[in-house]
């Protein structure tokens, strides 16, 4: 058994770890999106691997047995090129998806279908606003320049942020509520953007925009391929061991 982990989040992160400890030969794969990404204790790739054709090359030389795609629920470009590339070798997949965040009662929350819609929930008059979705797509919000944007960006930006009043602040998670909290307080936010990455490690500004009850604007999920979702790794481990047992 040779399991390829695509990883970049917490669970993913936490996987590697008991994949370790079972000692099943596991490659754990990041895009290469930040500077110095987590290390993890098993070998790990860094890059693309070039689109579907390069994924199923990839498969194919390094004699893959199996692929966990614990990828963030936003990278839904990963998640399609691995259903398609593990359907076309079969080769088994599964998917290791944390449930999202639900709003709870007396939240102050909003559902944006996308990004765009997430703009256009923000209000007319200025507000301070805590975007907290990261570098990829904070230039979209330039189109409402009244407001004072609170960034949180794992490296500094190499380009200029094209947002007339922002503030940045440089950190990777996973956070805590106390420090959310004080973040959200000091920069005397009113609104939060965040896409529903659910899981433990971005959670945090959701608990502090609740405690402080501050708008909550979130971001739905993209659609992600039908195919075996796990919801935590003792179901990834049960899967695997079931697979072994088959001769899979
Ligand atoms: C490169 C690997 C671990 C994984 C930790 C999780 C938690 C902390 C919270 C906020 C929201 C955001 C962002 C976020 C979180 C975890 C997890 C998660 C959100 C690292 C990592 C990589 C990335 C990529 C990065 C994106 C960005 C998104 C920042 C490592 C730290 C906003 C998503 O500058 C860039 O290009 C950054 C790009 C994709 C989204 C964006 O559009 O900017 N994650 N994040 C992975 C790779 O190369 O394959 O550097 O160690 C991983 C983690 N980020 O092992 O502890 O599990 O979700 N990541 C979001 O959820 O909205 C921050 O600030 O509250
Ligand atoms: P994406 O849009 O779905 O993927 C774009 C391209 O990046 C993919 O086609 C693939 O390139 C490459 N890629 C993505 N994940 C990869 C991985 N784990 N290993 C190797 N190549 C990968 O992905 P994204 O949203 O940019 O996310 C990139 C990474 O950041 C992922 O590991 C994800 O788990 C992590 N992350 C993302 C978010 C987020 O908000 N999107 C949040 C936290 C962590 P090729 O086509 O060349 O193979």
């Amino acid at each position: 058994m040779r399991v390829l982990l695509l990883g970049g989040t917490t669970e993913a992160s936490a996987l590697a770890k008991t994949l370790k400890i079972a000692e099943i030969e596991t490659v754990f794969s990041y895009a290469g999106r930040t500077k110095v990404p987590v290390a993890q204790p098993v070998p790990t790739r860094v890059g693309g691997f070039g689109g579907l054709a390069g994924l199923q090359d990839y498969l194919r030389a390094e004699k893959i047995t199996h692929v966990v795609d614990a990828t963030h629920p936003f990278a839904a470009q990963m998640s399609l090129n691995a259903h398609n590339a593990c359907h076309s070798l079969a080769v088994p997949l599964l998917r290791l998806e944390r449930p999202a965040w639900t709003p709870q009662s007396g939240d102050d929350w909003v559902t944006a279908s996308d990004i765009e819609a997430a703009c256009d929930a923000l209000p007319v008059e200025p507000a301070c606003v805590f975007l907290a979705i990261g570098r990829m797509h904070v230039d979209l919000f330039a189109r409402k320049p009244q407001h004072h944007y609170l960034l949180r960006l794992v490296d500094a930006p190499a380009q200029p942020i094209a947002l007339a009043h922002h503030t940045a602040v440089i950190a990777r998670g996973p956070f805590n509520v106390f420090e959310d909290t004080q973040l959200l307080r000091d920069h005397n936010i009113t609104h939060v953007v965040a896409k529903n990455a659910g899981g433990i490690g971005a959670v945090a500004k959701v608990e502090a925009a609740r405690n402080l009850g501050l708008r909550m604007i979130m971001i739905a999920r993209p659609e992600l391929p039908d195919g075996l979702v796990a919801p935590d790794s003792a179901t990834v481990m049960r899967w695997l061991a079931h697979s072994a047992e088959r001769g899979v």
